[in-house]
C-alpha cells in the first residue's frame, strides 16, 4: 500500500513537472538546444558580476537563476570577487563609470528613467556582455529583454541595442474587489487575498511581479473602480503595504481606487464636498497615512458621477475641483492623481457619446500638473471596435492617459480567443488632426503630440486565480500584449504576436505561422460575428455575454435599441450634424470624410449613420447583405481558426493542445449563435431574405431570446 502511494506521488509529480498547464506565462524558458548557442549562453552564465547592491539586483538574480536552470539545465554563477574573470556585468551606469573610460559611456544612449543599454564592452582587452540602466529597474528590463532575445531566437552578443519606454506610467488597473470577486474578472477570484493579508505571503504576488516587470509594466492599481472606501482605512493600508513592498523591487507602483464618498463612510464627516475644509484634511491626512506605510505610493484612481458611483457633481462641483482635492493632497508626495473621463448619466440629454467631452472641453487648463485624465479608447465602452474617443486632441491643457481593456468583457470573455493587439494598434495609429495636423492617440499619450510630460496607459487587467491566470490560455496574449504596447506603441501586432508565440509555445516553424495567423485574424472575426460595420453595444443585458440585439427596458442608455436603433427604414446611430453630431466633437477632418456614408471607413458606418437597408456599399451590394455577408464571415474564420489549431495537435503538448481545442469549439458555437440571432432578428426590420451566399441563419429567434445566462461570470455586484 504505501509503495503503491509512493509510485502515485512519483508519477503525479513527474506528470506535474513536465505538464503545461500556463501557469508559467511567457516566462517558461524553453531549454536551449542549438549547440552554439548554447555553448555561448554557458559561458555567459558562468560568471555574472554586479556592480554594486539593490533589491532589485536580487530579483535579477532570482530569475537568471530559473532561467539558467531551465534553459541550460545549470544554476549561474555569480561573482563579486573577480571582476576579469566574470562574463557579464550588469550596473547602473553611474556604477559603470567607476570603472570605464569616458568614451566607452558614450556608446551608452541617453536612457531616461527606465531605458537599459546592452552589447559588448571592452575592458583592458577583454570583452563583457554588459547591461546598463540609468537605475537598477532598467537593468532589469535589460536583463528581461536579454532572455526574451534568447527565448526567441535573436541573442546577437556582438551588438548593441538600447530601448526606453515611450510611456511613464504603464499600468494594469484591477477591478477587483475586496471580497475576491472580480468586475468583469472571467478567470476566478482576485489574486488578492485581503483576509489573509498582511500576514500570508501568496507565492503567486511575486510571480505577478516577475510577469509584469518582463513587460516593463511599473503601476498597478490592485482595486475595483466601483470603489469600496474600506480600502482608505488603516487595516487595508496594512495589507496594501506588504503587496508594494514585494512589488518595488520589480519596479512596480501601488495605486488604489479612492471613493469619492470616503469622507462620509469612513471618515465621519456629513459631506464629501471637495471644497468643505473638513473633507480637504480628510484626503490630505488619508494621504499622509497612506504614505507613512507605502512611500512610494503611486496616487489614486477614481471613477466619479459614472454609473451611479458618487462624485463632486452632488455638491455642484466640476470634475477638475473633485479631482484637485485629493491632487492636492498627493503632491507634497510626488503622487499621481488619475481622473476616468468615462463619465456618462442617463439624466443627460445628451448622446452617451458626447457626454466626456461635454464635461472636459471646458475644463481643460484646470487641472493640477499631477492629475491625469485616464480616457477609454472609444467614447462608449470598451466595444468590439471603436473610433478612437474624440477627446484625443479635444484639449491642449490637459494631461490625457488612455485606458485599454484586456479583459474580455465585450470580446468573448473567457470562452473566447481574440487577440487584442490589432484593435489597440489601430486605436494609437489614428490620426486625430489636432493639436498639431500629423498627430495621432498614440503621440497624445505619449506626449510626443501634445507636450505633455505624465503619460500613461492603462489595461484593464485579465487576471485571477485560475492556474493559467487569465481563464483562456489565449488571454496571456493579451496581458503580454498589452505590456509591449504600453513600453512601445510602435510594435506591430505582428511582432508582439510573434514574440509571444515563440515564449509560450517555442520557435518551431510551423507552429509559429499557424498560431500566429490564428492570432491576427481573430480580432477581426470576432467584430465580424458579433458588431459589424460599426454596430455597438448589442450584447446580453447585464452580463454582456452572447448577443442581446432585442435588449430594452430600463435606462435607454444601457439598451441595445438606442445604439442600433434598427427600424424599417434602416439601421445605425446618427451621429452626423443631421442627428446627434457627436461626430462634431472630432478635427474637421474627421468630420468631413466620415459625415458622408460614402467616405467614411465603412468598419465604423453604423456607428455614425443610420442608412436604409438598400444602402450600397463599396462592394456594390446593399447594407442588408453586406450585414449578412460580415457576421457569415466572421464564423468562417472562427471555424478556420479551429480547424488550424487541430491541425497542430501532434506539434503541441497535450494539456495545453486540448485546452485550447475545446474552447475553441464553444467559440465557433458563439460566433454561429452571434450570426444567427443578430441576422433574424435584424430581418424582422429589413424584411428581407439573408443574402444567397451565406449559410442560412438556423433557429428561432424566441428561442435565442429566452436564453437566460444566471451563472454567467464576472456579473457586476449589486450595491
Ligand atoms: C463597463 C463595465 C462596468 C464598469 C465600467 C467602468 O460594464 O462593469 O464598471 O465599464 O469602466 O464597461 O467603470
Amino acid at each position: 500500500m504505501k509503495n503503491l502511494l509512493t509510485l502515485l506521488l512519483f508519477f503525479a509529480f513527474t506528470y506535474s513537472s513536465f505538464a503545461k498547464d500556463g501557469y508559467e506565462l511567457w516566462l517558461d524558458y524553453d531549454k536551449v538546444e542549438a549547440l552554439q548557442m548554447k555553448a555561448q549562453l554557458e559561458s555567459l552564465f558562468s560568471g555574472f558580476f554586479f556592480f554594486g547592491e539593490s533589491p532589485t539586483y536580487d530579483v535579477i538574480r532570482k530569475e537568471l537563476e530559473i532561467a539558467g536552470e531551465k534553459m541550460l539545465g545549470k544554476a549561474p554563477v555569480f561573482s563579486q570577487e573577480r571582476l576579469g574573470q566574470t562574463q557579464v556585468w550588469l550596473g547602473t551606469r553611474e556604477q559603470l563609470s567607476q570603472v570605464l573610460g569616458l568614451d566607452q559611456q558614450a556608446q551608452i544612449l541617453e536612457l531616461g528613467e527606465d531605458g537599459f543599454w546592452m552589447g559588448p564592452i571592452i575592458f583592458q582587452g577583454k570583452t563583457y556582455f554588459t547591461i546598463v540602466g540609468n537605475r537598477p529597474v532598467g537593468v532589469l528590463y535589460g536583463v528581461f529583454n536579454w532572455l526574451r532575445s534568447i527565448q526567441t531566437g535573436t541573442f546577437d552578443p556582438g551588438t548593441q541595442k538600447s530601448e526606453q519606454p515611450k510611456v511613464k506610467l504603464r499600468m494594469l488597473n484591477h477591478w477587483d474587489n475586496l471580497d475576491r470577486t472580480v468586475e468583469r474578472g472571467y478567470a476566478g477570484f482576485s489574486i488578492w487575498d485581503w483576509h489573509k493579508l498582511p500576514g500570508y505571503i501568496d507565492p503567486r504576488y511575486i510571480d505577478y511581479a516577475r510577469a509584469n516587470a518582463s513587460l516593463g509594466i511599473n503601476a498597478v492599481s490592485l482595486t475595483n473602480v466601483n470603489a469600496n472606501a474600506r480600502i482608505l482605512t488603516t487595516d487595508f493600508m496594512k495589507k496594501a503595504k506588504v503587496l508594494a513592498d514585494i512589488f518595488r523591487p520589480y519596479g512596480i507602483q501601488v495605486f488604489l481606487t479612492a471613493r469619492f464618498s470616503a469622507p462620509i463612510e469612513i471618515g465621519g464627516l456629513k459631506t464629501a464636498d471637495p471644497l468643505d475644509p473638513e473633507v480637504i484634511a480628510f484626503w490630505k491626512e488619508k494621504t499622509d497615512e497612506l504614505y507613512s506605510f507605502i512611500p512610494d505610493f503611486g496616487g489614486f484612481l477614481v471613477k466619479a458621477n459614472s454609473e451611479g458611483q458618487p462624485g463632486p457633481h452632488e455638491y455642484q462641483r466640476n470634475h477638475a475641483e473633485g479631482a484637485n482635492v485629493l491632487a492636492d493632497a498627493l503632491a507634497p508626495h510626488g503622487g499621481v492623481l488619475i481622473w476616468r473621463a468615462f463619465v456618462y448619466s442617463h439624466e443627460v440629454d445628451q448622446d452617451r457619446h458626447k457626454q466626456a467631452n461635454l464635461e472636459f472641453e471646458p475644463l481643460d487648463g484646470k487641472f493640477r500638473d499631477n492629475v491625469i485624465i485616464q480616457v477609454k479608447n472609444g467614447a462608449i465602452d470598451f466595444m468590439p471596435r471603436e473610433p478612437f474617443h474624440p477627446l484625443f486632441g479635444a484639449v491642449e491643457n490637459t494631461n490625457l492617459g488612455i485606458e485599454f481593456q484586456i479583459t474580455q468583457e465585450y470580446l468573448g470573455q473567457a470562452t473566447q480567443l481574440v487577440f487584442l493587439a490589432p484593435m489597440w494598434e489601430e486605436v494609437l495609429r489614428s490620426k486625430t488632426y489636432r493639436p498639431t495636423p500629423a498627430s495621432t492617440v498614440a503621440g497624445i499619450i505619449d506626449g510626443s503630440n501634445s507636450g505633455q510630460n505624465l503619460t500613461l496607459m492603462a489595461g484593464v487587467s485579465n487576471i485571477g486565480t485560475d492556474r493559467n491566470w487569465t481563464g483562456h490560455l489565449f488571454g496571456q496574449s493579451n496581458w503580454y500584449a498589452f505590456g509591449r504596447q504600453a513600453w512601445d506603441h510602435t510594435l506591430t501586432s505582428a511582432e508582439i504576436a510573434e514574440e509571444w508565440t515563440k515564449m509560450t509555445f517555442g520557435n518551431s516553424p510551423e507552429v509559429l505561422s499557424k498560431i500566429e495567423e490564428i492570432l491576427l485574424e481573430s480580432h477581426e472575426a470576432a467584430v465580424n460575428y458579433m458588431m459589424p460595420l460599426g454596430l455597438h453595444h448589442i450584447m446580453g443585458w447585464d452580463h454582456h455575454y452572447g448577443p442581446g440585439p432585442w435588449v430594452t427596458g430600463g435606462r435607454p442608455d444601457w439598451t441595445a435599441l438606442y445604439y442600433h436603433q434598427a427600424d424599417s427604414l434602416g439601421i445605425g446611430f446618427d451621429r452626423t450634424s443631421s442627428g446627434s453630431n457627436a461626430l462634431g466633437q472630432y478635427a474637421p477632418e474627421i468630420v468631413h470624410q466620415w459625415s458622408d456614408p460614402n467616405q467614411i471607413p465603412e468598419k465604423y458606418l453604423l456607428w455614425f449613420h443610420h442608412l436604409p437597408w438598400d444602402f450600397e456599399l463599396k462592394s456594390g451590394k446593399t447594407l442588408w447583405e453586406e450585414i449578412g455577408l460580415h457576421y457569415d464571415q466572421g464564423v468562417k474564420t472562427a471555424r478556420k481558426m479551429q480547424e488550424t489549431w487541430a491541425s497542430l495537435e501532434s506539434e503541441l503538448d497535450p494539456q495545453r493542445f486540448d485546452h485550447v481545442r475545446q474552447l475553441l469549439a464553444i467559440q465557433v458555437s458563439e460566433a454561429e449563435w452571434w450570426r444567427n440571432s443578430c441576422l433574424l432578428y435584424f430581418q424582422t426590420f429589413a424584411k428581407r431574405p439573408f443574402p444567397a451566399e451565406i449559410e442560412q441563419p438556423a433557429g428561432d429567434l424566441e428561442y435565442y431570446k429566452s436564453l437566460r445566462f444566471p451563472t454567467a461570470p464576472g456579473i457586476r455586484p449589486r450595491w
